[in-house]
Parts: C-alpha cells; structure tokens; sequence
C-alpha cells in the first residue's frame, strides 16, 4: 500500500511539476559524449535489380545540448544531405526521378553506449521522402566530442508519378569541423 502511494505521489509529481524530473532525481549518468558537429562521409546501398552498389558523398549536421537535464541531454537532431550527384548514381536519378540531393531534417537520441538512433519522415512538393538511421558514433580521442559516425539507414522516397523506392544502405562519415 505504501509503495502504491509513493508511486502514485511519484508520477503526479512528475506530470504536474516541470521543475520535478525524476530521471534527473535519480542522478544518472549523461550521454558517453557530445554529436554536436558536422560530418562528412560517403553512402552505399543496392538498389532493387540492380547487382552493383551505388554510393555517393553524405553530409550529417548533429545537434546535442549535453548539459540539459536527462533526458534532453540525449536528444540528438539535425539534417542529413544525401547526395546522388555521383557518376555511378546520376543513371538512377534519371530512372527513379530521384532529386540530386535528399536533405531531410532528423531527430532521435543517442542511446547510453553511443548509439544514435534518428529519422525524419516529410513531405515534399511531389510526394513524401523519409529516412531511418542507425549509426554507431565513437569519440576516438577521448575528449568527450563524437568523431566519427557510421553504420546502416534506409530511405524511402514515395513520388506519385513514380514507384515507391525503399534504399537500405551503409554509411561512413567522420568529424568535418
Ligand atoms: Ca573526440
């Protein structure tokens, strides 16, 4: 009965009191290291009947306020330019009437292992393009900024005038500035 009441005086607590943070009364530990920055790098993915990948150049602009209280401190956003302006991909722009550069603006959180896990899902002028991503970030000297980010996303471009196309791929990109 005691634990009930505690509970219950707990969550009123925290859905009435802004300035009572439960998260932030537990004292635990911040995000392992700040995204904020911008990074470059480069995309791959397989597009459907086609054997050979395509892969082209990748920008990431992240966003983190590592000293909000938890959990806003691992609250991660920004854009992510893809672009297809490569040789090897302006075949697919024209079959798939793909747009030279994708910039979707992304939000998500960094997971307590530095994990960043994002997506974004708007509509443009002629249909809805979305993207999910699931990269590792790692700070490689320690300094408390993330260094570099890779890992898998998918794309999802949904035009009227042409098929759905779904790009699941692999990215790579490090610490531009
Ligand atoms: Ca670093």
């Amino acid at each position: 009965m005691y634990r009930m009441l505690l509970a219950t005086v707990l969550m009123c607590c925290a859905a009435l009191l802004p300035g009572c943070n439960l998260l932030a009364w537990l004292d635990l530990p911040g995000p392992p290291f700040d995204a904020t920055g911008a990074y470059a790098g480069t995309w791959s993915a397989t597009v459907p009947g086609f054997a050979e990948p395509i892969s082209c150049s990748l920008d990431v602009e992240l966003e983190q306020d590592t000293d909000a209280t938890i959990p806003e401190d691992f609250h991660v956003w920004g854009t992510a330019r893809l672009n297809f302006t490569c040789n090897d991909v302006l075949g697919y722009v024209d079959d798939y009437g793909l747009p030279a550069v994708v910039t979707l603006a992304v939000d998500g959180f960094m997971t307590p292992g530095g994990q960043l896990l994002l997506g974004s899902l708007e509509p443009v002028s002629e249909g809805a393009v979305g993207i999910g991503i699931d990269g590792a970030g790692a700070d490689s000297d320690g300094d408390g900024i993330m260094d570099l980010l890779d890992g898998n996303f998918v794309l999802s471009i949904d035009f009227p005038s042409y098929a759905t196309l779904s790009l699941p791929g692999t990215f790579s990109t490090d610490r531009a500035n």
